[in-house]
C-alpha cells in the first residue's frame, strides 16, 4: 500500500542502498565521465504503479504550453544569418504540473522532499552542497507529453535536473542526448549544428528511460531533446530540480511560459484555468 508511504519505501533499496558509498562513488564516476548517470529500476514496481495513478490524478491540473525557441532557450533572432544557432527556433509542447499543485500526501512530493534522496544525489554529483530549487512552481514538475508533443533540442539553464520516468508513450518520446557537447570555454557551435541537422548521429545517445529509471543529468552542457510522442498513452516524467546555491529561482517570464501564471496569484488557481501560451518563450525545466 503506497498511500502515505515515506520516500525510502518507494526506492528499490535492495539494488540501490542510498547509504552505500560504493554506489554513490560509481554514480559520480559515471556522471564525471558521461555527464549523466542513469539508474534503471530505481523505484520499486509497486511505486511506479502508484506514481502512474498519482500522475493520472494530477494531469487535469497541468498547464499546456507550446513554444518555439533556440537551443539556448531564447527567442529566435531573425536579424542573424539563417544558419546561426540564435536564429534557428525549434518547436516544443508539453503540459506541466507545478510543485505548488502537488498535494501534501503526494508520493512525488515525498521523494523530492526526502533529505536522504537529496544527500544521495549530492554525493552522486560530487558537490559539497546541494539545495532544492527555490522556484515554488519549478522545484518539482510532472511533465506530461501527449500524442504529437515533443521537446526540441535545448540546453537547460540550471546545473542539475533529476528525472524519474513514470510512464512511456506507446511510440516515440525517447530522450536523446549529446552529453557535454559544450563547455565553459568551448561553445562548440559546429558540433551543436551537426546534432540539430541530424548529420552526425554518433554524437547522440538515446537514454533508456524505462519507467522506474532515475536519471541525474547535467543539462546545461548537454544538448538534449524528447522525440515526438505517438499514441494515446501519455508520457509521464517527474523532474526534480536542484542547485548548488540556496535560494535560486527562475524568472517571471519563464514561470508565465511554463505554468501560465505567477506565484502571487497562487490562491486564484484552479484546475484547467490555463492562460494562453506565451509565444517564443522557453518552457523547459530549470530554465
Ligand atoms: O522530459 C524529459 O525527459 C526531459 C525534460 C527536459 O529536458 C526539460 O524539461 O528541460
Ligand atoms: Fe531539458
Amino acid at each position: 500500500m503506497m498511500t502515505g508511504a515515506n520516500a525510502i519505501e518507494l526506492i528499490n533499496t535492495a539494488r540501490y542502498d542510498l547509504d552505500d558509498s560504493q554506489l554513490s562513488g560509481a554514480c559520480l564516476e559515471q556522471f564525471l565521465a558521461e555527464g549523466i548517470c542513469v539508474l534503471p529500476d530505481f523505484l520499486r514496481p509497486e511505486a511506479v504503479d502508484a506514481l502512474v495513478r498519482e500522475s493520472d490524478a494530477l494531469a487535469p491540473l497541468a498547464h499546456r504550453s507550446a513554444t518555439s525557441a533556440t537551443v539556448y532557450l531564447s527567442g529566435a533572432d531573425h536579424t542573424l544569418p539563417a544558419d546561426d544557432l540564435r536564429h534557428r527556433a525549434l518547436d516544443s509542447s508539453v503540459e506541466v504540473v507545478g510543485y505548488h499543485l502537488f498535494p501534501i500526501d503526494s508520493l512525488l512530493r515525498a521523494l523530492y522532499e526526502s533529505d536522504e534522496l537529496l544527500e544521495f544525489i549530492g554525493r552522486c554529483l560530487g558537490v559539497a552542497e546541494l539545495h532544492r530549487y527555490a522556484d515554488p512552481f519549478g522545484a518539482l514538475n510532472l511533465a506530461i507529453m501527449r500524442d504529437g508533443d515533443r521537446l526540441g533540442w535545448h540546453f537547460d539553464m540550471t546545473d542539475f535536473v533529476v528525472s524519474i520516468a513514470i510512464q512511456s508513450s506507446e511510440v516515440g518520446g525517447e530522450f536523446e542526448n549529446a552529453a557535454r557537447i559544450r563547455g565553459v570555454n568551448d561553445p562548440n557551435i559546429r558540433g551543436i549544428s551537426l546534432v540539430i541537422d541530424g548529420t552526425d548521429p554518433s554524437l547522440v545517445r538515446v537514454e533508456p528511460m524505462t519507467p522506474g529509471t532515475l536519471m541525474i543529468f547535467n543539462g546545461r552542457w548537454s544538448l538534449h531533446r524528447v522525440d515526438p510522442i505517438i499514441g494515446k498513452r501519455p508520457r509521464y516524467v517527474a523532474l526534480l530540480a536542484y542547485d548548488t546555491k540556496p535560494g535560486t529561482d527562475s524568472t517571471d517570464t519563464l514561470k508565465l511560459a511554463r505554468y501560465g501564471r505567477l506565484p502571487a496569484a497562487a490562491s486564484a488557481d484552479s484546475p484547467n484555468s490555463n492562460t494562453p501560451n506565451t509565444p517564443n518563450t522557453p518552457n523547459r525545466s530549470g530554465a
